[in-house]
């Protein structure tokens, strides 16, 4: 049974992931299923990238490949598995008919009769595998331009995030969890891995107005091209706010969804134009985070309202509680 409260979906704590899909399925309408399917088999890869993750610290595949993605970031052996396990099951499951990903350099084209796009940040915050931290994946879906059967084609990608039709992330931290939003608000799942499901443990989530938690990288502060950021700074010590920069941005993301704060990626020396990439991190986590409540910005305009350029594009980033992130751009201005 599904109520609509003030157009939010209200589906009982505890039903699994596939189940709901299901269920939302026929809220939209003319849709043959096909978004629920992708859902379905990018949760089934997360499934499969989780169980690698807990026995890296037993199994050799910790540690880097000697390889550089696309940013030129050393990739670990994780990322490369993990990219390798969503790439496939986007490829067999048939609903996607391509994907971009942090560790490929162009758009992978699966030929196929597929509506949908896929952007993928296949593990996010994998400098932290070795340390048994918290890392994610980061996912956007956006439905193809050019007509079906044609070759795809980079503007197939270079839409910008208001035309994301889905999008979300999965946290594999001290418990695993799935969460999304299709536009009807954001909705988490825990993976109960005695049933080897995900469940529905937070509905319509709602990210605080105002939080006391900002997570930032300061001993980047000297290189920060931005002064008003450091005048941020100087407010939120004066309020005594905590610091939490965990190294993951998912994991910061999460949390400051859950408790609400704010996370902050400037502009610095080394990235001038911010580190964060705009289609397979930025753009799924401004999605969310606008669905919740909350806003992300690149300190002048809204994230979702960038227009792509490149696959690979950096943005500066400001995303969570939407009284912070106005204050952040209340300093930049
Ligand atoms: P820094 C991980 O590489 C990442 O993309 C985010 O998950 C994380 O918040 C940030 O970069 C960490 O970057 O420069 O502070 O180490």
């Amino acid at each position: 049974m599904i109520k609509m409260e003030n157009s939010k979906i209200a589906l009982p704590i505890g039903i699994t992931l596939d189940r709901f899909i299901k269920k939302i399925e026929n809220l939209h309408t003319n849709t043959k299923g096909e978004l629920s399917q992708l859902l379905r088999d990018i949760a089934l890869a997360s499934k499969v990238v989780n169980r690698e993750i807990n026995k890296a610290g037993l199994v050799d595949i910790l540690g880097n490949v000697g390889q550089q993605n696309s940013g030129g970031e050393e990739q670990q052996k994780l990322d490369v598995l993990a990219d390798i396990r969503f790439t496939r099951a986007l490829s067999k499951g048939g609903e996607a008919c391509g994907v971009i990903s942090e560790e490929v350099e162009g758009f992978v084209d699966f030929n196929n009769q597929g509506k949908y796009l896929v952007a993928i940040d296949p593990l996010d915050g994998s400098s932290n595998i070795d340390v048994n931290v918290s890392v994610g994946t980061i996912f956007s879906i956006l439905k193809r331009i050019t007509p079906i059967g044609t070759p795809l084609t980079e503007a197939d990608f270079f839409q910008n995030g208001t035309h994301q039709v889905a999008a979300g992330y999965i946290l594999y931290g001290t418990s695993t969890m799935f969460v999304f939003t299709t536009g009807d608000g954001v909705f988490a799942f825990t993976y109960e891995s005695t049933l080897g499901e995900y469940v529905l443990s937070h509905s319509n989530m709602q990210m605080k107005e105002e939080g006391a938690i900002y997570s930032i990288n300061e001993g980047l502060s000297k290189s920060f091209k931005d002064q008003g950021i450091l005048q941020y700074l100087d407010y939120c010590k004066a309020q005594s706010y905590s610091a939490r920069y965990i190294g993951s941005m998912v994991a910061d993301f999460h949390r400051n969804l859950m408790k609400g704060g704010v996370y902050l990626y400037p502009a610095t020396v080394d990235y001038p134009n911010g580190k964060l990439r705009l289609l397979y991190e930025c753009n799924a986590l401004a999605f969310i985070a606008e669905q919740a409540g909350g806003k992300a910005t690149n300190g002048k305009e809204r994230i979702l309202e960038i227009e792509p350029k490149s696959f690979h594009q950096r943005t500066t980033l400001y995303i969570g509680s939407k009284k912070m992130v106005e204050q952040i751009e209340d300093c930049i201005k």
